[in-house]
């Protein structure tokens, strides 16, 4: 028998794009990276469903020919890719992710809790308006960064202002990482304009503040009104029905849209890294300073505050930068008392124990 070589050359139809529709799994996001993590054999047994929702008691997974809820599983997150083990759904396995978010519970309780899973780009919205704020926009962006999500500024409602290059070029000099985009988010723009990152198969999230455009874009997505203000109505714990919001948007022939509750207060959290990438410049520049700990603020040999002098760096760029760092350790030294806390209070516990012991008082 000879060799097919024919697999080495060009394809016919070479450059033109598949032609073959996509898979309900490809749909819903299943690429390569998660099909790779999983034998043949674990696929015949126990099929990949995707966490569309969360609920207090139960997960809702959609899959091919699969549309239900399980028991909740230890860890998962919404977007996540399990593998459904039909007799012990709560045992079925988690696959590696391509990417998550986390945020710190609100309140005392500072727990890490998390939000969304295998999401492939997050928009940052802003609208060109009393809401475009540089420091926001770069909070917003080190999370994305620091989550390994690439992130795209959107800059909505260009048709309330006369023109957008003064927000355009304040935007684009955040990060020569960030690609930015300006438009009206109603009408057709969103689709031409975020085509390229809401291909099928790609999950997408949109992080801002209140009334920036979120919904609307995600329904000009698409192609209707129905999809993101659409309320559903489930039972809380107390039997109630209560109205939320849906979680996760398949856009017909488009991308997945995940928008979970949390996704809406996001904090910035054990983020140095993701803030280090914003600022790669100034992060770059720290490396030069005399001191190791140099806090650029009068500190002699500072390249940072040289920079400044210069007139490389602006000023302001420079605020922005150690107020974010100073947030992000903020909240995370509250985690670290948190847990020493808790060591405290375990050792605590098992010293009385033990005292109570002694005493011969066992229970
Ligand atoms: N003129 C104009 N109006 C817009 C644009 N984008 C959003 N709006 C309007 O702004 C209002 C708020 O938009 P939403 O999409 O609900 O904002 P959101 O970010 O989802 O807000 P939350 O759900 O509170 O987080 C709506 O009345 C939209 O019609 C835009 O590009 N141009
Ligand atoms: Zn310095």
């Amino acid at each position: 028998m000879t060799k097919d070589y024919s697999v080495f050359l060009p394809p016919r139809n070479a450059g033109a794009p598949i032609q073959r529709q996509p898979t309900v799994l490809e749909t819903l996001g299943w690429q390569p990276f998660f099909s790779q993590q999983v034998s043949a054999d674990e696929l015949s047994r126990t099929p990949p469903v995707r966490i569309v929702e969360i609920h207090r008691s139960a997960l809702h997974v959609v899959g091919d020919n699969v549309d239900r809820t399980i028991v909740p599983i230890e860890g998962a997150a919404v977007g996540d890719w399990i593998m459904l083990n039909p007799e012990r759904p709560g045992a079925s396995r988690i696959l590696a992710r391509k990417s998550l978010i986390k945020r710190r519970a609100p309140g005392t309780d500072r727990r890490l809790q998390l939000i969304a899973a295998n999401i492939e780009t997050i928009f940052v919205v802003s609208s060109c308006n009393q809401d475009f704020n540089i420091a926001r926009l770069e909070r917003y962006i080190a999370i994305a960064f620091e989550a390994d999500i690439a992130p795209v500024i959107v800059l909505t409602k260009s048709d309330l202002v006369d023109e957008t290059d003064n927000y355009l070029a304040k935007a684009q000099a955040i990060s020569d990482l960030v690609p930015v985009v300006a438009l009206d988010a109603r009408g057709d723009e969103p689709k031409t304009k975020l085509g390229p990152w809401c291909k099928p198969g790609q999950t997408v999230a949109f992080l801002g503040s209140s009334g920036v455009g979120k919904s609307t874009l995600t329904n000009a997505l698409a192609g209707s009104d129905a999809i993101a203000t659409q309320p559903i109505r489930e039972d809380d714990a107390k039997g109630r029905h209560t109205t939320t919001r849906r979680q996760l948007h398949l856009i017909p022939g488009g991308c997945v849209v995940l928008d979970t509750p949390g996704m809406r207060e996001l904090q910035l959290t054990d983020a140095a890294l993701g803030i280090d990438t914003v600022f790669a410049d100034l992060h770059a520049l720290a490396s030069h300073c005399r001191f190791k700990d140099c806090q650029h603020v009068s500190e002699p040999g500072c390249a940072v505050l040289e920079a400044i002098e210069l007139g490389d760096i602006e000023e302001a760029r420079l605020t922005r930068w150690r107020k974010l760092k100073a947030e992000e350790a903020f909240n995370n030294t509250s985690l670290a008392e948190r847990r020493s806390k808790d060591k405290e209070f375990g050792k605590m516990v098992r010293r009385i124990k033990k005292a109570k012991f002694d005493q011969g008082d066992a229970s």
